[in-house]
């Protein structure tokens, strides 16, 4: 359209300004130490769910090697991430915690 000024030549939006925030992965990795127990416990502490899901997500990954904790926002994600990764290393067990690009 045209903005202010005759002969004034202005650029309007014509897409919706929002735009949905890209989402995140949050996976636990396998390894052979990290107490089971210990795994169920992170994900009751830091993702919200109760003792059977966090117990069958702990199963699945000690199962298959990895599986999905939760999918959130850039920012969350990150701090999950560090959050876990600070709790197995101040109780000195080697589980590892990433994220990845829905
Ligand atoms: N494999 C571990 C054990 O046998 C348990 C475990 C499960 C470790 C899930 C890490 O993300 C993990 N004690």
């Amino acid at each position: 359209g045209n903005g202010p000024g005759r002969g004034t030549a202005v650029i309007t939006r014509t897409k919706p300004k929002t735009k949905k925030p890209s989402l995140y992965r949050v996976l636990i990795l396998n390894d052979d130490y990290t107490p089971m127990e210990f795994v169920v416990h992170v994900l009751e502490r830091f993702f919200q769910k109760d003792r059977e899901a966090a117990t069958r997500i702990m199963l699945h990954v000690h199962n298959h090697g990895v599986g999905e904790c939760g999918v959130y926002t850039f920012e969350v994600a990150e701090t999950k991430v560090s959050q876990v990764m600070d709790f197995a290393r101040q109780h000195q067990h080697p589980l590892q915690c990433v994220m990845e690009k829905k």
